[in-house]
C-alpha cells in the first residue's frame, strides 16, 4: 500500500506543468451512512459511532485513470476486490456482512436503497427473475444471497440506476462476486465504443452494507486490495498503473481502559484521550514472553522471528525445530526461543506465524 502511494506520489512530482496536480486513478471505499447515531470524519474517511450494533453503508468510487484529462487512455472495465481482514481489527467485536432475511428484491431495495420499475430489460419469463414480477427490474441489492439461492439481501451490489454510476447501466456486464468476505466488485463495457473518459471527479461502483457488532470497541478498517486484485481496464486491454487503494476506518471509541481489555494480562489497558485503546506490554518483550492467562514470563524471543538457530534465514531447519518443539509449554531449553507468538506456548498460532517469515532474509 505505502509503495503505491510513493509511486504514486513520484508520477505527480514528474508530470509537473500543464498537469492537474495531485491527480492519480484510485480507488476508494468510504462510509457513507449508518442507521444509528454517527459521525464521519471525511479527512480521515473514517465513520465514527459512539456504540456497536449499527448497520452502516459504504461505496465504492475510482477516478483519476487520465491524469491530464485529455480525454485518452478510457476505461473498459474494472475489478475492485475488498480487503476483509481488518474486519476484526478492533480491541473487541467485528464488522460482518449485513444479513437481512428477504422473498423479493422490493426488500432489499427498501433496505438498502435502489428502484424497481416495470421499465427497462425487465426479465421476460418467471424462470429468469425468481425473485421479482416478470415484467419488473430492480437496480441495487437482490434477494439473491447466497448466490443463485436467496434467502438474503445482497449485502454487497451496484445500483446502476445512479446518475454517478461509471458505465451506463444497459451497457455494461456487471457482477458482485460474494461468495468469499473479500467481495469483487467487476463489470466491463458490452462495446469497447462505450469506453468512458476520465471525467474528473468520482464516479460510483457499487456498495457494501456492514452490521457493526454490538460489543464493537476500537477501530477497523474496511479495505481494498491494491493491484494486482484491483484493477482498472483501458479499452486497449492494458491495466492502469500505479493504482492507489484508499480503506474505509471504523471507529468505536472506548470510554474508560475497561473498554480496552484484550484478555491478556501481560499488557496495560489504556483507553487514549482520542477513544483508541492502547495495549501496552507490561513486559520486557526483548527478553522473555508472557502467558496471557497467567502473565507467567518464559522463553526468550529468537532475535529474528523464526530464525530459531540465529543463522539470518527463516527456513526448513528452523522448521525441524518448531515441529520437535510443538506443546512444548512452556518452552525451554532448545525450545526456549521457539515460540513465535510470544505467549508461551507452541501451537497452530506460532505455525501461522513462522509461515509468514519463511523465506524472509535479513
Ligand atoms: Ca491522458
Ligand atoms: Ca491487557
Ligand atoms: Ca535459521
Ligand atoms: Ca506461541
Amino acid at each position: 500500500m505505502i509503495r503505491t502511494r510513493t509511486i504514486c506520489l513520484v508520477a505527480w512530482a514528474i508530470a509537473l506543468s500543464g498537469v492537474p496536480r495531485g491527480r492519480c486513478a484510485n480507488i476508494i471505499i468510504v462510509p457513507v451512512a449508518s442507521d444509528g447515531v454517527h459521525t464521519i470524519n471525511a479527512a480521515n474517511n473514517e465513520i465514527i459511532l459512539p456504540s456497536g450494533g449499527q448497520r452502516i453503508t459504504l461505496e465504492i468510487f475510482v477516478d483519476g485513470w487520465d491524469p491530464d484529462l485529455d480525454g485518452v487512455p478510457t476505461l473498459k472495465g474494472f475489478q475492485v476486490v475488498v480487503d476483509s481482514s481488518g474486519y476484526t481489527n478492533g480491541v473487541r467485536g467485528f464488522l460482518t456482512p449485513t444479513l437481512v432475511p428477504c422473498s423479493d428484491d422490493q426488500t432489499c431495495i427498501d433496505a438498502f436503497g435502489g428502484v424497481c420499475s416495470f421499465l427497462g430489460d425487465a426479465c421476460t419469463v418467471d424462470s429468469d427473475c425468481p425473485f421479482v414480477d416478470v415484467g419488473e427490474t430492480c437496480e441495487g441489492s437482490r434477494c439473491d444471497f447466497p448466490i443463485l439461492v436467496g434467502g438474503f439481501c445482497e449485502p454487497g451490489f451496484m445500483y446502476g440506476g445512479r446518475p454517478d454510476f461509471i458505465f451506463p447501466p444497459t451497457r455494461n456486464l456487471a457482477a458482485v462476486d460474494l461468495t468469499a468476505l473479500d467481495f469483487r466488485f467487476a463489470s466491463t463495457l458490452l462495446d469497447p465504443k462505450d469506453a468512458i473518459e476520465d471525467p474528473g471527479t468520482r464516479l460510483y461502483v457499487g456498495t457494501l452494507v456492514l452490521d457493526v457488532s454490538s460489543d464493537a470497541v476500537g477501530r477497523y478498517e474496511v479495505g481494498l486490495f491494491p493491484s494486482p486484485d484491483s484493477i482498472l481496464l483501458q479499452v486497449d486491454n492494458s491495466i492502469v498503473q500505479p493504482l492507489n487503494a484508499r480503506s474505509a476506518l471504523v471507529l468505536v471509541p472506548c470510554q474508560l481502559n475497561s473498554d480496552c481489555a484484550d484478555n491478556s494480562v501481560c499488557t496495560t489497558d489504556v483507553c487514549a484521550p482520542d477513544g483508541t485503546c492502547v495495549n501496552t506490554p507490561n513486559f520486557d518483550e526483548t527478553v522473555s514472553c508472557c502467558d496471557p492467562g497467567t502473565g507467567d514470563l518464559c522463553g526468550v524471543p529468537s532475535l529474528v522471528p523464526g530464525d530459531f538457530d540465529d543463522d539470518g534465514r527463516t527456513d526448513l531447519s528452523d522448521f525441524a525445530l518448531l515441529q520437535r518443539c510443538f506443546h512444548a509449554d512452556p518452552p525451554t531449553g532448545e525450545c526456549a526461543n521457539v515460540d513465535v507468538s510470544c505467549n508461551c506456548s507452541i501451537d497452530a498460532d506460532d505455525v501461522a506465524a513462522f509461515v509468514a517469515e519463511i523465506g524472509v532474509s535479513r
